[in-house]
């Protein structure tokens, strides 16, 4: 089964931002897709919980140097 992440992203400026969160999440392992809107400054990832977990995907996020806070 897969499952939908939803993340409010901080800091992102211009498109290679969106980017690089982008290519972050779909780097963790479980994740499916990945997509990061710069006008929202949101993230929408499906995932498999039983190869990732929701912090794991804020933590990839945060590694890549941008802020991230669950939504749902
Ligand atoms: Mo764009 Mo983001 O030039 O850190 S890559 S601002």
């Amino acid at each position: 089964s897969t499952l939908l992440c939803r993340l409010q992203i901080k800091g992102m400026t211009c498109t290679s931002c969106t980017n690089t969160v982008e290519s972050a999440l779909q780097a963790v392992n479980g994740v499916h897709k990945a997509l990061v809107a710069l006008a929202t400054e949101e993230a929408e990832i499906c995932y498999d919980p039983r190869f990732a977990s929701a912090n794991q995907l804020i933590e990839a996020v945060e590694d890549s140097g941008f802020e991230a806070t669950l939504i749902t």
